[in-house]
């Protein structure tokens, strides 16, 4: 009995482990989350965008990135291009022009 119960506790101190370690990250996430998302989506869109017409919008929204912020929406950073935001907050569905009048590029 005794060989059963060490692996038992062992078990038991590595659950309470995970736990807390599921804890903290929770709170680490739910420390920086708002902290993200309180930059809204226009002042994300005017930063890409006067990136973007400061080049004459050459190229495609989809090649200029939006920093800092979760433009399509699958919970990372990193991956979200200005097309994303279109999309997901202008109903640009992919359209590349439709981003430019988001956008207001010159034609
Ligand atoms: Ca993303």
């Amino acid at each position: 009995m005794k060989g059963l119960e060490l692996p038992t506790n062992t078990m038991i101190v590595i659950i309470l482990a995970l736990l807390v370690l599921v804890a903290l990250i929770m709170f680490f996430m739910g420390t920086f989350n708002p902290v993200k998302e309180g930059m809204s989506v226009s002042s994300v869109k005017s930063s890409a965008c006067q990136l973007w017409t400061s080049t004459g919008c050459i190229g495609e929204a989809a090649s200029i990135k939006t920093s800092d912020y979760d433009s399509n929406g699958d919970g990372t950073q990193g991956n979200d291009y200005l097309q994303d935001l279109c999309d997901n907050y202008y109903s640009c569905n992919r359209d590349n022009q439709c981003c430019k009048d988001v956008c207001g590029c010159p034609e």
